[in-house]
């Protein structure tokens, strides 16, 4: 059986299309603390550790769980957890607007490659949908949507990563199988995501998640993060992902 071709990229975009974690998700969440009256503050260690926990409201109700401040009825947490991810996203979008965050090398350049070769690409993230908006604009400028064919965000599913959802509505949107895609991802929850779906993966590690081998039973391309990113890199990583998954 030929191997299938590579008709689509899925992009995850936090740690992906761009280090937007440190410099701006934490920042921002700091900011709402401090708009909230909160004297709380995520240093760069601490939030490596939330990371784990993906969806900034997610992220806020496992921190809260390991405080003695945090209020302790579960309905007074889930609010206070839901205003604070408002107003972080209200900052991190006038940080992405100020130009805080830049590409990743070679990702910008690839995504217009993809368009220009005819591919479909998607949006599979966790994040919320205004950020995305907010970050894409900056990077792409304000046509960008037309370079994307599907666009699937964190309030598009009831299960964020490392639940397969999101590349499930990804490949659903697109009406493709998981074979005919390349997911592109850098952490071991998206990393999880794709490969639960049944899509290949190509794995670029981040600041923070700098991996030096796939999470353990994972089949995937990892791509280091100082190695050269262009569409003819992802088009080798997706032949070879799908000949080994086709030979008899
Ligand atoms: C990364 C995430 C997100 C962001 C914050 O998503 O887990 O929660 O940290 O965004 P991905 P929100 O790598 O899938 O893009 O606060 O909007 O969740
Ligand atoms: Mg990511």
């Amino acid at each position: 059986m030929p191997a299938p071709a590579l008709r689509a990229l899925l992009w995850d975009v936090d740690g992906t299309v761009a280090e937007t974690e440190r410099d701006g998700h934490r920042v921002a969440f700091n900011q709402a603390f401090e708009a909230a009256g909160l004297p709380w503050h995520w240093d760069v260690a601490h939030y490596g550790t939330l990371l784990q926990v993906t969806g900034g409201r997610e992220r806020l109700l496992a921190d809260m769980a390991d405080r003695p401040d945090a209020p302790t009825r579960a309905e007074d947490r889930e609010a206070l957890a839901r205003h604070l991810h408002v107003l972080k996203n209200e900052r991190y979008a006038r940080r992405v607007e100020g130009g805080a965050i830049a590409a990743r090398a070679g990702v910008l350049e690839t995504m217009r490659a993809a368009h220009a070769a005819g591919l479909r690409q998607a949006i599979v993230t966790t994040t919320s949908r205004r950020n995305v908006q907010a970050l894409f604009e900056r990077l792409l400028g304000p046509d960008w949507h037309m370079g994307f064919d599907a666009l699937c965000c964190g309030e598009d599913t009831q299960r964020k990563k490392p639940d397969p959802e999101v590349y499930l509505l990804a490949l659903r949107r697109l009406g493709l199988a998981p074979a005919e895609a390349l997911a592109i991802e850098d952490s071991p929850p998206g990393a999880r995501a794709a490969c639960a779906a049944a899509v290949p993966l190509l794995l670029r590690p981040s600041v923070y998640f700098p991996s030096t081998r796939l999470p353990d039973g994972l089949v995937g391309w990892l791509c280091p993060a100082a190695a050269p990113f262009d569409l003819d890199h992802l088009h080798r990583a997706h032949a070879a992902l799908t000949a080994s998954s086709t030979r008899p």
